[in-house]
């Protein structure tokens, strides 16, 4: 009963569609016996006919219909359309998926500890989870996770150290995931010596070679599509010595999500591969969920905030920007062997690439942090800083009005 309230919409757009036509045909036929006249009914055919197909043009079939079982695509492995049998293994084993009401990670969620094991090495495990989250109010996505959550964990690491890493697929997936680390020098990422069905473990050890911020994500095949699930996070590798001492370390990725109903539709949202090949997705979001919805971030008056920004992709550059506060310095890229570039307005995020930004916080207030490629923010990219504190009325004057419109 849960997945038929969610997939009620579809149910009656299918058969609000069918109903429909049929009735138009059962129309036509009544009025062509009526008059029985050749010219008519030949009339009355086109205009049914021609109906249909600019309907079916510019439209195609409506996404209910609609599952691309003959999308032809060119990627060195298979593409991104799920095997219709896991598409039935979903949804008849809807009842049995973890719900995680909350997807999105705390960006307050970073460790600021290594820890090491006897023999010295880093030891990081992690489990890959395939779950039913909110991505807004009323509307559910099947999110493909790392620990549950959107994104995975921060990891934590230093230049030089060796890793141990242990990738757990959990026994309810449909799907065999993986992991690749951009920090990792190897094959794959460790990608290669990670793939996981469903309940299985295994372990890769690497050194962490290069310091920097650096992404890691399920590169199993589809890779778009696993990472359209959500299935990405960050790894930081401090430089030898470390990174200076800051009040407020914040953890957000920026990600697309390719839903097959339009932007706000409600319900259980399936994924539309499509829209990925498309490049259009319905929504863009930080960590995982529509901001209005999240805890805000918190900072005091005088904090040094350091944030550590991703961009999952799968398609779209992030031009990041916090509303209201100028970077004092960004660590282009994620590039931290580099002196930072000063006193920066919006900067840049590749697909697959990350940033790291520091700033004072010098004025009390809501910050509100977005991509700056502004439509993007009605698609859900954006997320409160909330910074306390006293006023200095040196740095800024004025009545501030709240949800002024237009
Ligand atoms: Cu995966």
């Amino acid at each position: 009963m849960d997945l038929i309230s969610y997939l009620w919409q579809y149910i009656v757009e299918v058969f609000g569609i069918f109903i429909a036509y049929i009735f138009a045909g059962i129309f036509i036929y009544l009025i062509l016996r009526r008059f029985n006249s050749r010219a008519i009914t030949l009339t009355l055919l086109a205009v049914f006919v021609g109906v249909s197909i600019s309907f079916y043009i510019p439209n195609g079939l409506p996404n209910a219909f609609q599952y691309p079982f003959f999308m032809k695509t060119f990627g060195p492995v298979d593409g991104p359309v799920l095997p219709f049998s896991n598409v039935v293994t979903f949804l008849s084993n809807f009842n049995t998926f973890e719900r995680v009401d909350d997807i999105a990670r705390d960006p307050h969620d970073v460790p600021t500890d290594i820890v090491y094991a006897e023999d010295g090495a880093v030891e990081i495990e992690i489990t890959a989870k395939e779950v039913v989250g909110t991505l807004a109010d009323g509307i559910t996505f099947n999110y493909w996770t790392f620990d549950g959550k959107v994104p995975g964990p921060f990891l934590r690491v230093r230049e030089g150290d060796t890793v141990r890493l242990t990738l757990h697929n959990d026994e309810s997936s449909i799907h065999h995931h993986n992991i690749d680390l951009h920090a990792v020098t190897g094959p794959g990422g460790g990608a290669s010596a990670t793939n996981v069905a469903p309940g299985e473990s295994k372990t890769i050890t690497f050194k962490a070679l290069n310091p920097g911020l650096f992404m890691y994500h399920c590169a199993h095949p589809n890779v778009a599509n696993h990472n359209a699930h959500g299935m990405y996070g960050m790894i930081l590798v401090e430089p030898q010595g470390g990174l200076p001492d800051v009040d407020v370390e914040l953890y957000v990725i920026q990600g697309e999500f390719y839903t097959s109903g339009g932007l706000g539709r409600k319900g259980l949202q399936l994924f539309d591969p499509q829209a990925m090949l498309d490049g259009k997705p319905q929504y863009v979001l930080f960590n995982g969920r529509v901001s209005g919805e999240t805890e805000h971030m918190h900072a005091r008056v005088g904090d040094t905030i350091r944030m550590y920004v991703g961009n999952g992709g799968v398609n779209l550059i992030s031009s990041f920007h916090l509303i209201g506060e100028i970077f004092d310095r960004v660590y282009r890229e994620g590039d931290l062997v580099t002196p930072p570039a000063q006193s920066i307005q919006t900067t840049l995020i590749p697909a697959g690439g990350a940033t790291v930004v520091e700033f004072e916080a010098n004025y009390p207030g809501k910050y509100i942090l977005v991509d700056h490629a502004l439509s993007r923010v009605e698609r859900g990219a954006w997320r409160v800083l909330e910074i306390s504190g006293d006023a200095d009325p040196s740095i800024f004057d004025g009545d501030i009005e709240v949800g002024h419109g237009h």
